[in-house]
């Protein structure tokens, strides 16, 4: 905190004046309080119908951007198909279900989305905002972050596992601490980061086919076993699109080995689609159709080739497409064809999940950031979601998408970006600029100081680490370019645990 307020001050040249009570330790304390309520809080419970508790597939696509489908993630959008994305399977989830027009990544990066949607809380709080290593050199220093996750945090799978569900995990987990194993699933593919599926190639490229097939053989057990289950299908793809079956790469055109990656991209994509569509088949086929939900979203915006559209900026970054993803639900209760304009985040599944499987509200983490979505699709997306904090809040203290560390926040349809190596705020109106193109800040100060203000203040009270100055930082020399991470660094020995900071 004190870093930060440092910070603040030397970015602006002047000693900032500190507001009474702002560091007060007990602001900790309190949000847990606070926060406690949360438990109390129950939305409709969509997927009961009276019956049996629903199961759910959770599926998360990695570097997919809002607009790699070729189904349209807003009304006024044209789907990515118009830029050769194919995914029919994806446009059949979502003629029988819900679209989520305004739906956000945790985090602009992999393993803090990831482990912010297993436990209900936001990056900033989990202390894990960035996967890849911090940069040196630079004007700021980055915080560091936690490398695995802790023991002391309850899951996703822990709470429906207690429940009664058969839990499993498939494909990259990416958040250390011993793997899905540890963290309440029954079955799982390993403590995998992203070279674990380099090695899968045509016909089962980046492990797609090979995880639908386990997930569906999961759910048939699960079946015959009487339980109701959850599964997480943690999709590897787009990684490694080079990977992409040969069939479907030369069904755009490439031929040979020499394929750019944008054609890469859409290959991979649609074979991802086809995986999907594996794991929807496999739920009729066990007819499981009408009790369970689906749920598609993709852990953080596309870093390139994968089309964030109208959207600007992409992974790393805090402008919309680095945290706008496409969600899609289907499930009991969930209108056809429907949609859902209501901001909705990561963290919020949680919740949602424990709402349709009946979790005891004691038995739930005792800070959580999001809330149930499970009202919004119960009531064709009217609805609010009830969480401890009314604005969205996103933190990354860090280098990577070129802006430098930065922090943002969305109240309503008005979202702000501040900047810390300069201390400057942007200010948007997504209700008519959803591409943040027109700067509102010096339109309207008087929003901008409030939604600053929030900001700071949801910050501290989610005790955020903040990026602090460099002593050592010298203008005249050259940034140290941030080590890449082995992208196709091989398998990875068995024992080896990557360190946390590496990442991708
Ligand atoms: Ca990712």
């Amino acid at each position: 905190m004190t870093d930060r307020h440092d910070l603040h001050a030397a970015a602006a040249g002047r000693d900032r004046p500190r507001t009474p009570g702002r560091w007060h330790p007990l602001a900790a304390a309190l949000v847990t309080i606070g926060t406690m309520t949360l438990g109390m809080q129950r939305g409709a419970t969509a997927g009961a119908e009276g019956g049996p508790r629903p199961n759910v597939v959770l599926m998360l696509a990695d570097d997919q951007g809002w607009n790699g489908l070729s189904v349209a993630m807003a009304p006024d959008v044209a789907g990515g198909g118009k830029d050769g994305f194919r995914t029919p399977n994806l446009e059949r989830l979502a003629a029988a279900g819900m679209r989520f027009s305004a739906a956000y990544a945790p985090a602009p990066v992999c393993s803090p989305s990831r482990i912010s949607l297993q436990t209900g809380m936001s990056p900033a709080r989990l202390h894990w905002t960035k996967a890849a290593p911090r940069e040196a050199g630079r004007r700021l220093l980055e915080p560091q972050n936690i490398r695995d996750i802790p023991e002391s945090l309850t899951t996703i799978a822990e709470l429906l596992r207690e429940a009664g569900y058969a839990t499993a995990h498939y494909g990259k987990w990416h958040i250390g601490g011993g793997g899905p194993g540890a963290h309440g699933y029954d079955e799982h593919d390993g403590d995998t980061g992203n070279e674990h599926a380099f090695r899968f190639t045509d016909p089962n490229p980046v492990d797609i086919f090979g995880m639908a097939d386990r997930a569906a053989a999961f759910m048939e057990r699960s079946r015959d076993a009487g339980k109701p289950f959850f599964i997480q299908l943690s999709w590897n793809a787009l990684h490694a699109p080079e990977n992409a079956r040969r069939a479907t790469l030369e069904s755009y055109g490439a031929s040979g080995d020499d394929v750019d990656k944008r054609t890469a991209t859409l290959a991979i994509t649609a074979d991802l689609d086809e995986g999907v569509g594996r794991v929807l088949e496999a739920i009729e086929r066990l007819d499981l159709g009408r009790k369970t939900f689906v749920l598609y979203l993709s852990d953080n915006g596309s870093g390139g080739g994968g089309r964030n559209a109208t959207l600007s900026g992409g992974k790393g970054t805090l402008w919309e497409g680095g945290i706008r993803v496409p969600l899609i639900v289907r499930g009991p209760g969930v209108a056809p064809g429907s949609w859902c304009h209501v901001p909705v985040i990561g963290y919020d599944l949680l919740p949602t999940l424990c709402d349709w499987a009946d979790v005891a509200p004691a038995k739930r983490a005792v800070t959580l950031d999001g809330g149930s979505i499970a009202p919004l699709l119960a009531h064709d997306g009217h609805g609010v979601v009830r969480r401890p904090r009314e604005e969205l809040v996103f933190h990354f203290p860090h280098y990577q998408g070129g802006e430098g560390p930065h922090s943002a926040i969305r109240l309503g349809d008005m979202k702000l970006i501040h900047f810390h190596e300069t201390d400057t705020s942007r200010l948007f109106d997504l209700s008519r600029d959803r591409g943040e193109r027109v700067d509102l800040a010096e339109r309207d100060p008087d929003a901008a100081r409030r939604l600053r203000t929030l900001l700071d203040e949801h910050l501290v009270a989610s005790n955020a680490q903040m990026p602090a100055r460099n002593p050592d930082f010298d203008p005249a020399a050259p940034a140290v370019e941030r080590r890449r991470g082995g992208k196709r660094g091989g398998p990875r020995r068995p024992d080896a645990r990557p360190d946390g900071e590496a990442r991708p």
